[in-house]
């Protein structure tokens, strides 16, 4: 049986974004059944839990018995649609190598941009650092976002004609985006990813992890209950 790591709560503005969906999503879209495990920030911030599924002390992790853990959302997805052989074009083919190149672009290319407008956002405290932030790395990822956009080209998916996990991942990337509003002058990308979000394995992803987030409240994800590491 396979077991996605989850996290047990998350704040408002990530629920339903937290990565494990892409991994529930690709698994959802070739069936695979998995299991869920829940996980608090001490859990993860744990020696055992850096030692032996995720180095950087985050999730995803999917564990499959006779395999090591393997975390990195991106490379999850990656590896899963390679060993289900299913929206990841054949191997050796120009299709497989688009894909993958997709899926990099999006973690590597465009989430960065997204990620610095969220910092703002919901992660800065200081009102007048955020507002001296704001400007120029909004202006960045709306940039980003429009090249994205340029490249897409008007096509419904990014490689060949059927959805891929190009899309997944760059659909997936999007819902920050989104969530931010800087799709707002991008409405045809918009519309592509709330096509692309509106496939059942996607929705049911998205579903099962808001649901777990109800179920549960911030005292479930103390990072101050996590042990500082000994002073030197
Ligand atoms: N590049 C990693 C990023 C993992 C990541 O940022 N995970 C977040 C949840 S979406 C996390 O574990 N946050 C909790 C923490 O860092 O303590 C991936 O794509 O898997």
């Amino acid at each position: 049986m396979i077991t996605v790591t989850a996290m047990k709560w998350a704040p408002p503005f990530a629920a339903g974004q937290v990565r494990d969906h892409r991994v529930r999503w690709i698994l959802n879209e070739v069936g695979w059944p998995y299991e869920v495990r829940l996980v608090d920030a001490p859990t993860m911030k744990s020696a055992r839990y850096l030692g032996a599924q995720q180095p950087f002390g985050q999730l995803p992790v999917l564990e499959e018995e006779g395999r090591p853990p393997l975390f990195e959302s991106g490379a999850i997805v990656l590896d899963v649609a390679m060993r289900a052989g299913r929206y990841i074009g054949a191997d050796g083919t120009p299709e497989r190598s688009a894909a993958i190149q997709w899926v990099v672009a999006g973690l590597n290319s465009v989430e960065p941009f997204l990620f610095n407008v969220a910092e703002v956002e919901y992660f800065m405290d200081d009102p007048a650092a955020q507002a001296a932030r704001r400007p120029a790395v909004t202006a960045m990822a709306k940039e980003r976002l429009a090249l994205l956009e340029k490249a897409r080209d008007g096509r419904a998916w990014f490689v060949g004609d059927a959805f891929s996990v190009a899309d997944l991942m760059v659909a997936s990337i999007l819902k920050i985006a989104h969530r931010l509003e800087l799709l707002n002058d991008l409405p045809a990308l918009a519309a592509w990813q709330q096509a692309i979000l509106a496939r059942p394995a996607h929705v049911k992803a998205e579903q099962d992890q808001m649901a777990e987030i109800a179920r549960h409240s911030s005292a479930d994800m103390r990072y101050d209950a996590v042990p500082k590491p000994p002073a030197r």
